[in-house]
C-alpha cells in the first residue's frame, strides 16, 4: 500500500494544539496535535517522521518531539507541552515541507502550583485522633471522648459527606490510645485500648469494612496495650509491639496474631517507648526505626533459648542525631527506604537515651535493601518539629504537616502551620502553604484517594485544646493542569510478581506508576502506609503493570494506585488489593 504513495508533498494540521494551557502542562490526549501527510496526488504517506518545534520565542517545547504517520497518513503527538509563558505556534516538519499550528497561549502557573492550598477547617463532633482509610473508601476515626464526655465511639465517615453527620459505629471497649493497622484482608486490626491514662486494655478489636461492624469474641492479648504499634507482616500475620499494660507497666514482650490468636514472642523482650516507628523490611524482618537512638531488627520466627523472637542491631543502625526522636515521624517511602524526620525535645521523656531540650529539624534516611545499612543525613526541614505527621504523596514526595517547634512535651506556643515536602530524588525540603489550626499532640494526616491530604485533630487529652476538625491540603500537583485519568484495572486483586492491565487514555504520557498502602494513623505515626514505584510497559490505551515480587516489599493488603505524567501530576487513586 505504501508503495503507492509518492514523496511527501503536503502536510496539514488536522487537530490543533490547545488554544491555551498552563506552563509545563502535559496537554491532554484529546488536544495533542495530529498532522496528515500526503503526496502530490493526495495519497496518504505512511511512515513519514514528523518533527515539531516552536516557530519563535525562548520557551521550550517538552515531550516527545516526533511522531510517525500511520497507514492513513496521520501522525498523533503523544505528550507535548510548553515550558515558558507566552503565545506560540508549533511548526510541523517532514522532508522539506512544513505546517504551522494555530496559536497556543501558555499561562503562568498559579502560586498554588508551588505551595499547594488548604481548605478552611471542617467540623467533626469528635476529635478524630485515630484515623484509617478503609478499602471501601470510607474513613474510620475515633477520639478519646464524646462531646458529652463519655467514652469515644468510632465514626464511619464517607468523605463525600459532612463528618459531623458520620454515623457512630458502637464498640464495647475504649479504643483511645490503641494501636491499629490495615490487615491483609482489608479489615482494621485494633490492638489494646484505654483503661485510664497510661493503663492499657488487653482487648482485640477488628473492624470489618464490608459489614461495617466489629468482629465479636476475639481472643485477648496476654497483656494490656496502651500506645502500642501494630504492623502487618509480609505473610499477613500481624505483630503488636510495646505499650503499657493495665498496671501501667511497660510491656516488653511483642505478641503476634497468627491462626486467629495472639502468641507471645518471649525471646524478644525489650523496653521500647510508646508507638514505636516500625516497618516490614525487604529481608522479611521488622525494622524498628526509632525513636530510640539505636534502630533494631525483630525476627518473629527465630527461636533462641529465651523462646521465640529476637531483637538484633548493628553499628550502622545508630542514628546520627544523638538524641531520642520521640514524637518524630517515620515513613517507608519506597520498599526498604525509610525517612525518619523531626522529633525529640522533651527533656523529661522516659528512656535511657540522651534527650534534647528542643525538637529537631533534622531528617535521616536508611536503605534497608543493602547489606550493612546505615543512617545518613538528608537536608533538615525548615522548622523544628515534634508531633508532626509525615504522609507519602502519589508523586513520591513526603509531606510533613503540623507539630511544634517548642521544647517540652507539647509546647503549643511553638505550633508550626507551614507544611513542607521532601523530595527523595533531591533530598530537599520545600515550604508549602500553612494550615490555620494548631495541630500538635494527637494530630493526624491521611492521604485520601483523590490525592488530597486530610490533616486533623489535636488535643482531646487533659490540658491541651481540643480540635474537633480537619483541614484538607491540595498538594501543588493539583495546580499543574489536567491530570491523567486511570480508567480501570483488569482485576481488583492481584498477586505478587503478577503483570496486570491498567487502562488509561493517557497511556502514552505515563512516566510513573506508584501505589501507596492505605493509611492508619495516630500519634504522629502511620503504621499502615508505605509505597512502591511499580514497573510497567506502555501499550495502546493501557499499561502492563508488574507487582512487587513478594510481601516483603509490599505487605498484603489494599493500596491506592496512581499513574503520573512527566510533570509529576498524578491521577486520582484506585484501590487494588495484593495478596
Ligand atoms: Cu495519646
Amino acid at each position: 500500500m505504501s508503495a503507492l504513495a509518492g514523496p511527501a508533498a503536503r502536510i496539514t494540521v488536522s487537530r490543533q494544539p490547545p488554544s491555551s494551557a498552563l506552563d509545563r502542562e502535559v496537554w491532554g490526549p484529546g488536544v495533542q496535535p495530529i498532522v496528515v501527510v500526503k503526496d502530490a496526488a493526495g495519497v496518504a504517506v505512511p511512515g513519514a517522521v514528523v518533527t515539531v518545534r516552536l516557530t519563535s520565542g525562548t520557551a521550550t517545547l517538552q515531550g516527545t518531539l516526533s511522531a510517525t504517520t500511520r497507514t492513513n497518513g496521520s501522525a498523533t503527538f503523544a505528550d507535548l507541552g510548553i515550558a515558558g509563558p507566552g503565545t506560540y505556534s508549533l511548526s510541523f516538519l517532514t522532508s522539506s515541507i512544513s505546517a504551522t499550528s494555530s496559536a497556543v497561549k501558555i499561562n503562568p502557573l498559579p502560586p498554588e502550583a508551588a505551595t499547594g492550598k488548604w481548605d478552611p477547617p471542617v467540623a467533626w463532633d469528635i476529635v478524630p485522633l485515630h484515623i484509617s482509610l478503609l478499602p471501601t473508601r470510607k474513613v474510620l476515626a475515633w477520639g478519646k471522648f464524646e462531646p458529652n464526655g463519655t467514652m469515644g465511639m468510632p465514626r464511619l465517615w464517607d468523605p463525600a459527606t459532612a463528618p459531623s453527620s458520620a454515623p457512630m459505629v458502637r464498640v464495647d471497649t475504649m479504643l483511645f490510645c490503641s494501636g491499629h493497622t490495615l490487615m491483609a484482608d482489608g479489615r482494621l486490626m485494633v490492638s489494646g485500648g484505654h483503661k485510664q491514662d497510661t493503663r492499657g486494655l488487653d482487648v482485640t478489636n477488628i473492624f470489618d469494612p464490608a459489614t461495617q461492624s466489629w468482629v465479636p469474641g476475639l481472643p485477648k492479648m496476654a497483656k494490656g496495650r496502651w500506645y502500642p504499634t501494630v504492623t502487618t507482616l509480609a505473610d499477613g500475620r500481624v505483630v503488636t509491639v510495646a505499650g503499657r499494660d493495665v498496671t501501667s507497666t511497660v510491656v516488653l514482650i511483642p505478641e503476634i496474631w497468627e491462626g486467629n490468636r495472639w502468641v507471645r514472642l518471649t525471646g524478644a523482650s525489650l523496653t521500647l517507648p510508646y508507638y514505636p516507628r516500625q516497618f516490614v523490611a525487604p529481608n522479611g524482618r521488622l525494622f524498628y526505626a526509632g525513636e530510640r537512638v539505636k534502630a533494631r531488627w525483630l525476627d518473629v520466627d527465630v527461636v533462641t533459648t529465651n523462646g521465640r523472637g529476637r531483637w538484633t542491631s548493628s553499628a550502622g543502625l545508630t542514628h546520627l542525631w544523638p538524641y531520642n526522636r520521640d514524637y518524630g515521624a517515620a515513613v517507608m517511602y519506597e520498599a526498604g527506604k525509610v525517612l525518619y524526620v523531626g522529633g525529640g525535645g522533651d527533656p523529661k521523656w522516659s528512656t535511657t537515651d540522651p534527650k534534647a531540650s528542643a525538637p529537631t529539624a533534622t531528617a535521616e534516611t536508611i536503605n534497608l535493601n543493602v547489606t550493612g545499612p546505615h543512617w545518613s543525613n538528608t537536608t533538615p526541614m525548615h522548622f523544628r518539629r515534634r508531633h508532626l505527621n509525615a504522609t507519602i504523596l502519589p508523586d513520591g514526595q513526603v509531606l510533613v504537616t503540623g507539630g511544634t517547634s517548642g521544647g517540652g512535651f507539647n509546647n503549643l506556643a511553638g505550633a508550626v502551620h507551614v507544611a513542607e515536602s521532601w523530595d527523595p530524588r533531591t533530598g530537599q525540603w520545600t515550604e508549602l502553604a500553612g494550615n490555620s489550626v494548631d495541630r500538635v499532640y494527637h494530630s493526624v494526616s491521611l492521604l485520601l484517594p483523590d490525592g488530597r491530604v486530610l490533616h486533623g485533630a489535636s488535643g482531646d487529652a487533659s490540658g491541651y485544646p481540643r480540635q474537633p476538625s480537619h483541614e484538607l491540603f491540595h498538594p501543588p500537583y493539583l495546580y499543574r493542569g489536567v491530570r491523567p485519568s486511570l480508567a480501570s484495572l483488569s482485576k481488583a486483586a492481584v498477586t505478587y510478581g503478577e503483570t496486570f492491565t491498567l487502562t488509561t487514555p493517557n497511556a502514552a504520557q505515563i512516566t510513573q506508576v506508584r501505589w501507596i498502602r492505605l493509611g492508619s494513623v495516630t500519634h504522629a505515626f502511620d503504621a499502615s502506609q508505605r509505597a512502591n514505584a511499580l514497573k510497567f510497559t506502555r501499550g495502546s490505551g493501557n499499561l502492563r503493570v508488574t507487582t512487587p515480587t513478594t510481601g516483603r516489599l509490599a505487605p498484603p493488603g489494599h493500596y491506592l494506585i496512581f499513574v503520573l505524567n512527566r510533570n509529576d501530576v498524578p491521577s486520582a487513586g484506585t484501590i487494588v488489593q495484593v495478596k
